[in-house]
């Protein structure tokens, strides 16, 4: 970037007594490196169908609805949309957010029978007065919306929940087996940021539970200005320490993704003590200059990135 400075003889006094008072005032040079995506655990697929978008010149908020979208048809994926495991009566319910760079946002929470929850939040988002619509209210609103109604439920999920039925033993699992969920943060070339986050929340939860995913400031945060942040792992948690925002805020305060997300961690870790030891948490943060962090409680946890340089899983360190 260059800085073309106007010629005139008050500048230059001004500038040569500031240099002899050792007052020159710095210019932080922001290279912006083009485009970039970040998504929560191995996600190489929906990274790449996002990173498509940003590469042809699609906004932020495009490329991360895209990405999501992609996992949420994927039945195979037990994590989120169509397949996701389902509550401890059977029923696949879903949760979800969007937040674009001009601070816009829109949820769907307890969401059934529709498997993208994360278009859905997007509609309430752009075209409701509304931020959040949850269960009936939502299922009505997405059919208005135009979007089909399909058993999310496979055969896969069905029989995993009937077998997790004979022990009905309901514990947060630390490891990667239980990730449910896809965030995902992208910066356009425009440098504008936008994210996403949505799951089919913990696998086996209480009817009616909702996590983190769907709460904005919790489960996800953007703020254009400064970076963007969104959260895995057991939404209690999270929610309780209203860490997306936080990441968010501590970057505003100049520390970087990789610092902010570590102090979200340990507050976390803090608060629960010994608790901790039980349950996952992970974040991930991008900021204005495309720089990138994550960590987790527990190793196990990763982050996709796909930028110019090609897609890559990088395993996230973590605090134990
Ligand atoms: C939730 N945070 O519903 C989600 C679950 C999750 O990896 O992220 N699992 O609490």
């Amino acid at each position: 970037m260059t800085f073309s400075i106007p010629f005139h003889p008050r500048l230059i006094v001004l500038s040569l007594l500031s240099t002899l008072l050792g007052c020159q005032p710095k210019v932080e040079e922001v290279a912006f490196k083009g485009p970039i995506v970040i998504g929560t655990w191995n996600v190489p697929e929906a990274t790449t169908e996002a990173y498509k978008v940003l590469s042809s010149g699609g906004t932020a908020i495009d490329a991360v609805e895209a990405g999501c979208r992609l996992e949420e048809a994927n039945e195979k994926g037990q994590s989120i949309g169509k397949g996701g495991l389902p509550d401890r009566n059977g029923e696949v319910t879903l949760d979800a957010c969007i937040m674009d760079s001009h601070g816009n946002s829109g949820a769907v929470v307890y969401l059934k029978g529709i498997v993208h929850a994360v278009s859905v939040a997007r509609k309430v988002m752009e075209e409701t007065p509304h931020v959040m619509l949850a269960g009936e209210g939502a299922k009505r609103f997405a059919i208005e919306q135009g979007f089909p109604v399909e058993n999310l439920l496979t055969e896969k999920s069905k029989a995993d929940w009937e077998k997790w039925k004979e022990t009905s033993l309901y514990k947060p699992i630390i490891n990667i087996e239980n990730h449910d969920t896809i965030g995902m943060l992208a910066m356009d070339e425009n440098g504008d940021l936008s994210g996403a986050c949505t799951t089919s929340g913990l696998a086996y939860k209480m009817a009616g539970r909702i996590g983190d995913s769907p709460i904005i400031g919790a489960g996800l945060y953007v703020d254009n200005k400064v970076g963007a942040a969104t959260a895995t792992g057991l939404g209690e948690e999270i929610v309780k320490n209203v860490g997306s925002f936080l990441i968010v805020e501590l970057m505003r305060q100049g520390k970087s993704p990789q610092e902010a997300c570590e102090i979200a961690v340990q507050r976390i870790v803090d608060r629960a003590g010994d608790k901790a030891k039980d349950f996952q948490v992970g974040f991930i943060a991008l900021n204005k200059k495309g720089e990138y962090g994550s960590y987790a409680i527990h190793k196990g946890f990763s982050i996709t990135k796909h930028d110019a340089s090609g897609n890559e899983n990088i395993p996230s360190p973590s605090y134990n």
